[in-house]
């Protein structure tokens, strides 16, 4: 089941939120800045036994403060224009994502717009790749409950309209 919300994504209380970080896991702006806001100081502690996180790659911390029991790290691409893989990269986020969820047993997961922010991947392709992947994956999961929180009104408009 595909959902869609529009606001904060630290107030899910589900499984997991997922966490539009990068390569170092160390924090950052936007919603990195807001999940460990949220999740307090020892996310950033145990983000820093992870060792980093490759481009198109995810990994999993606990929740602490946040309603949601986990976090899982991904990052996304930097858009250079698109002829630097980014799309495949993007997929790969999501699919990682979505995969590390599925071995740790988790069923209801919130994803952000990865790489739509600071990243600057347009938004209309990124959402359109991150609706196919999590189509691509209800195949074999049948259980699984994404729900996509979109912050700002342009992904929330363009969701709408995907999702429809
Ligand atoms: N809840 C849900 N979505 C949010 C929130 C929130 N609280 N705040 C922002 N967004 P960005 P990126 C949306 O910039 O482009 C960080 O510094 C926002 O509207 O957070 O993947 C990391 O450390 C946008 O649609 O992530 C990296 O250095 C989406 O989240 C870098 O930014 C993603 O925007 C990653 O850039």
């Amino acid at each position: 089941m595909m959902q869609l919300q529009k606001g904060d994504i630290t107030a899910f209380g589900g499984d997991a939120i997922v966490n539009a970080a990068n390569n170092s896991l160390l924090g950052g702006g936007g919603v990195d800045g807001a999940i460990h806001k949220a999740a307090g100081p020892q996310l950033l502690a145990e983000c820093k036994t992870l060792g980093g996180c490759e481009t198109g790659q995810a990994k999993i911390t606990k929740g602490y403060n946040l309603p949601a029991r986990f976090v899982i790290h991904t990052v996304g691409p930097v858009w250079y224009g698109g002829e630097k893989g980014e799309h495949e990269l993007l997929e790969r986020a999501y699919r990682n994502s979505l995969e590390l969820a599925l071995s740790t047993d988790l069923a209801t997961i919130a994803f952000p717009n990865i790489s739509t922010g600071i990243y600057a991947f347009p938004k209309p392709q990124a959402a359109q790749i991150a609706i196919s992947v999590v189509k691509e994956m209800f195949v074999k999961a049948h259980d699984l409950q994404v729900t996509f929180i979109c912050f700002d009104d342009e992904n929330y408009q363009l969701y709408q309209k995907l999702l429809a």
